[in-house]
């Protein structure tokens, strides 16, 4: 390989049988955002003069026409594209970014869903990637409705009602909040829950079946708020009452990507509770099975403390754990300020 440098246009010289051998070249010496400043192609070689994005922009270079300049940007986006071409869908994006996305672990589907085509910076990308999340934030203090949390077993149902019943109490009082439970067939099933109902000096209700869930709503019809307590199991996805009833869908951040696209997938366009977002395992593949599956996340559970490790759903929190996750994976700081 030839690779000098010429000290006038500070741009490199890469010589390769063929025009993507002299690519990877540039890319393997100056990286993907490297900026060609000309291509020359014969039957023989392939010559790219290329440079590093801060060298050209610091020193322009003299021997390069200025409508050859202008198109420096729209050669990076050549390069860029060179290598995406490779993920259909996805040409729209610079490969730095798009690597980025990649190892923030969002999917295909769901990159290719954020629209960033005008995007030049890493800010911009970010704010298109913000508007693509699945969010559809509840507030912390709910003061009316009926709302049943189900999901498998131990991923956070129990938890998410004491913490919403609390967040309420602490605002409103005790007195337009119950707790229902079809947890009580296992052993102290209903347990927490009876206990943080006298803490918070609410009404609990253990249930021995679904059947008694509409008379024990009917009962209670002068309570503004309800939270329905399931154990964990598929079966409890279909409850039917005569009341308006907001199912949410309790799914833990550190089940695998599979498993939380058949929860999600089982519903139509399910509110998620995501838990666990303090031990996630890789939060841009969970977000991304959400989205495919049509679920949107409501609120964010960050740990297991009552009630404060509970949120509205927002992109900033989510985007902070993604990001660092990704700092702990990556060398560089720089990796997600830029
Ligand atoms: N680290 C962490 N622990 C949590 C979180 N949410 C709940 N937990 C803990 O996970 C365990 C199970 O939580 P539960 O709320 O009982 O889960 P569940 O879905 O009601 O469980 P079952 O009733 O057995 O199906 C408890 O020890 C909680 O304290 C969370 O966001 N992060
Ligand atoms: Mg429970």
């Amino acid at each position: 390989m030839s690779n000098t440098s010429s000290s006038k246009a500070k741009a490199q010289h890469f010589v390769a049988k063929d025009l993507r051998s002299a690519f990877n070249k540039v890319r393997e010496s100056l990286g993907a955002d490297a900026l060609i400043l000309e291509q020359k192609v014969s039957s023989k070689k392939a010559e790219v003069w290329a440079s590093s994005e801060s060298e050209a922009d610091l020193h322009p270079a003299p021997n390069v026409r200025s409508e050859k300049r202008a198109a420096v940007r729209d050669d990076k986006v050549i390069l860029s594209n060179r290598y995406n071409n490779e993920t259909p869908g996805l040409e729209h994006l610079n490969y730095k970014y798009l690597n980025r996305l990649q190892r923030m672990g969002f999917d295909t589907r769901f990159i290719e869903k954020i629209d960033c085509e005008n995007a030049s910076n890493w800010s911009e990308v970010k704010a298109a990637l913000i508007n693509t999340l699945p969010l559809n934030a509840m507030p912390l203090v709910l003061t009316s409705g009926i709302y049943c949390m189900i999901g498998r077993t131990g991923v956070g149902k129990t938890s998410t009602i004491i913490k919403l019943a609390a967040n309420h109490v602490i605002q409103h009082g005790p007195d337009s909040v119950a707790i229902l439970t079809l947890d009580s067939h296992r052993l102290a099933g209903s347990e927490q829950l009876l206990m943080a109902g006298d803490l918070l000096n609410i009404h609990v209700e253990e249930l021995i079946s679904k059947a008694a869930l509409a008379p024990a709503l009917e009962r209670l019809a002068h309570k503004k708020l309800i939270f329905i307590d399931t154990p964990g199991g598929a079966e409890h996805n279909n409850i039917q009452v005569p009341f308006p009833l907001k199912m949410l869908l309790v799914i833990p951040a550190t089940h695998h990507k599979n498993v939380i696209k058949s929860q999600v997938e089982k519903m139509v366009q399910p509110q998620v509770v995501l838990t666990h977002l303090d031990e996630p395992e890789c939060l841009g593949e969970c977000i991304s099975q959400i989205h495919d599956a049509g679920g949107k996340i409501c609120y964010a559970g960050t740990g297991a403390n009552i009630p404060d490790d509970l949120e509205s759903a927002s992109a900033e929190l989510l985007l902070s754990i993604i990001e660092s996750q990704l700092l702990r994976t990556s060398d560089a700081q720089s990796e997600v300020e830029k």
